[in-house]
């Protein structure tokens, strides 16, 4: 019976598996999916573009400039592609998403030196970020990561140097090519 049940798991009836990469803003998630899109084919979904394509955007927050998502119509408008997989979704945040979409989550990590460079870079300042910063410090999505998921499907990665971005993307396909022995697809 157990193992009945466990075969209805969505996961194991997906054809090709379902990857979360998150981490702060500024950590390289972007940077990372497409390249990953790119070589795997995998759909590379950028939640807040997904979000404001799909008109599901509420109100804007004032204090961290950025619109707040009506996570309800997202969360239902990508059960089915979800559902088939072959997915990379790209997010800032992890905990909302339903726990059986996902069969990795990868943390992305970096520096506060770097950090701080990237997103001045970007325009960010004051309030939005030092909370990014802090954000990053303490570890904030990492553990929202550990909290929501399996541990063990949960992988922290170094996203400083080029050669981080490399190595990375090497760690997700072989995870990738394991995942397609493991299924006997
Ligand atoms: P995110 O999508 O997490 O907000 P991003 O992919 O837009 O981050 O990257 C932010 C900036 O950092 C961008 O200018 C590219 C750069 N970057 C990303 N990953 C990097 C890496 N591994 N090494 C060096 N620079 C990187």
């Amino acid at each position: 019976m157990e193992n009945e049940v466990m075969e209805c798991n969505a996961s194991t009836k997906r054809e090709a598996p379902n990857v979360l990469v998150t981490g702060t803003p500024g950590v390289g998630k972007s940077t990372l999916c497409k390249k990953l899109s790119e070589l795997t084919g995998m759909q590379w979904l950028e939640i807040s573009k997904v979000a404001k394509d799909n008109n599901c955007l509420e109100e804007y927050d004032q204090v961290y400039q950025c619109p707040v998502l009506d996570e309800d119509k997202l969360l239902d408008g990508l059960e089915e592609t979800m559902n088939r997989g072959g997915n990379i979704v790209d997010y800032h945040s992890c905990e909302f998403f339903p726990e059986r979409w996902f069969d990795a989550v990868f943390v992305l990590r970096t520096d506060n030196t770097t950090l701080y460079d990237r997103l001045t870079g970007r325009g960010y300042s004051g309030k939005k970020l030092e909370d990014n910063i802090d954000c990053e410090i303490f570890q904030v999505i990492l553990d929202e990561a550990n909290n929501s998921y399996k541990q063990d499907i949960v992988q922290e990665l170094t996203s400083v140097s080029s050669e981080d971005l490399q190595k990375n993307i090497e760690t997700i396909c072989l995870w990738l090519q394991q995942w397609f022995q493991n299924s006997g697809a």
